[in-house]
């Protein structure tokens, strides 16, 4: 099995270096690509860096011209994986908020799953240093996402989640509507309504304690109002069994 994890970077230069080597250390035979958007701060440059250099093979890198977004980074990732023939495909975000300790066990689940959704809001899952405000948001949005698109799973705006290509192949990640946090929820309603085994795990969510959110209000009132038209396309969704 062929596997990759995608890493998005804006202004990761204090976090990429051991997110890397601790992604690494814990699933040793996965391959990293990292999408950064020409970060000010010369992400990049690390990362080419350690690609010609320590992970020579293992670590790749695409950079973009600018800030084009979480939602196109990944969907570029996600091509760039179909097209060399990964059979398993990860997301996470380089500030540690998703603790790489989980990805072994992440893998494991798509022996029997589809998708596997890293989540904060199941038994044994949950977040640390977040503000009251940013909780209620993030548990409320997922709650409300619930109940809309009548889906079993409690974490819905979480980034930090593996595919097996197969899912990735029947959504179609070019015709993904969303950017930010809708992004997310987008991918899982879409896996979800073509029928494919979707396993939430425990995860506890750590806020970042290097360098700086890029999250706004904005995204939020987007997600409110992508998830009514998710719903109300859902029958556009479901494709043809092949
Ligand atoms: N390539 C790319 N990566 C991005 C962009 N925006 C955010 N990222 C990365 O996506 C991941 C998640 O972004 P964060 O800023 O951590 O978002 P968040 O976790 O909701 O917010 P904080 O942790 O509070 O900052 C991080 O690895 C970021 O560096 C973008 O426009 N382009
Ligand atoms: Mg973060």
């Amino acid at each position: 099995m062929k596997k990759m994890i995608i890493i998005a970077t804006y202004n990761e230069k204090d976090n990429i270096e051991k997110i890397l080597s601790d992604v690494f250390h814990y699933v040793p035979d996965t391959h990293i690509l990292v999408i950064d958007d020409n970060s000010p701060d010369k992400t990049a440059d690390i990362v080419s860096n350690l690609a010609e250099t320590k992970y020579n093979g293992q670590l790749f890198l695409i950079k973009r011209a600018g800030k084009l977004g979480l939602g196109t980074a990944y969907v570029a990732g996600f091509n760039w994986g179909l097209e060399r023939d990964y059979d398993i495909i990860g997301q996470m975000d380089a500030d540690f908020s998703h603790n790489p300790k989980y990805l072994p066990q992440m893998f494991n689940t798509l022996q029997t799953y589809d998708m596997v959704l890293g989540s904060r809001y199941v038994d044994g899952g949950g977040v640390v240093n977040w503000s009251l405000k940013r909780k209620l948001i993030s548990r409320g949005g997922s709650l409300y996402a619930k109940i809309i698109l009548g889906l079993p799973f409690n974490d819905l705006t979480g980034g930090f989640k593996c595919f097996r290509r197969e899912v990735l192949e029947t959504i179609n990640v070019n015709e993904l509507k969303s950017t930010g946090y809708c992004f997310q929820i987008e991918t899982t309603y879409k896996a979800f309504l073509n029928g494919f085994k979707i396993k939430e795990i425990p995860i506890i969510f750590e806020d970042r304690i290097l360098g700086v959110s890029k999250m706004s209000g904005s995204i939020f009132k987007e997600a409110m109002l992508m998830v009514l038209e998710l719903r109300k396309n859902r029958a556009n969704f479901i494709k043809p069994k092949k």
